[in-house]
C-alpha cells in the first residue's frame, strides 16, 4: 500500500530523487536530506503508516535490522536510532521511519562502504 501524496512514497518509487543506500522488497533506505550528522539516514518500511501502530508486524520485520547493518557498515560506535510518533513527537513526515543518526566522536569510522540487499 503507498500513498499517492506521500514524499517517502515517491522516494520509494523514484519518483523523488534521494541517496539510496539500502532496499529489499519490504524495505528502503536513504540519506536524510538535512543531516543532524555526516551518513544520518533513515529506514523505511515501503509499507505507507504513518504512525508505528498502523503498519503490520510482518511490514516492519527487516526495519531495525537493516538500522543496525547500517550502523555496521559506517563503522559507528556511538548513535541514535530514532522514530518519532505524531506532531506531538516531532513527526514531520507522515511515513513510518527511523533515524540512524551517527553521534559525533564517531564519526572518523564512517567509512560509508552501504550494505547490499
Ligand atoms: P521526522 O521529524 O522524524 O518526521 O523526520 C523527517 C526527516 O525526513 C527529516 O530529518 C528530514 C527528512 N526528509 C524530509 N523530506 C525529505 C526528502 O524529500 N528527502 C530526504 N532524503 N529526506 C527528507
Amino acid at each position: 500500500m503507498s500513498s499517492a501524496a506521500c514524499i517517502f512514497c515517491k522516494i520509494i518509487k523514484g519518483e523523488i530523487p534521494s541517496m539510496k543506500i539500502f532496499e529489499s522488497e519490504k524495505t528502503f533506505a536513504f540519506l536524510d536530506i538535512g543531516p543532524l550528522s555526516r551518513g544520518h539516514s533513515l529506514v523505511i518500511p515501503k509499507f505507507h503508516g504513518v504512525k508505528l501502530h498502523d503498519v503490520p508486524d510482518d511490514q516492519l520485520s527487516e526495519v531495525l535490522m537493516v538500522a543496525k547493518k547500517i550502523a555496521v557498515a559506517q563503522g559507528l560506535v556511538d548513535y541514535n536510532i530514532l522514530q518519532n510518533n505524531g506532531r506531538a513527537a516531532h513527526q514531520m513526515v507522515d511515513h513510518v521511519h527511523f533515524h540512524v543518526i551517527p553521534k559525533p566522536n564517531a564519526e572518523e569510522g564512517l567509512g560509508i562502504e552501504w550494505p547490499q540487499q
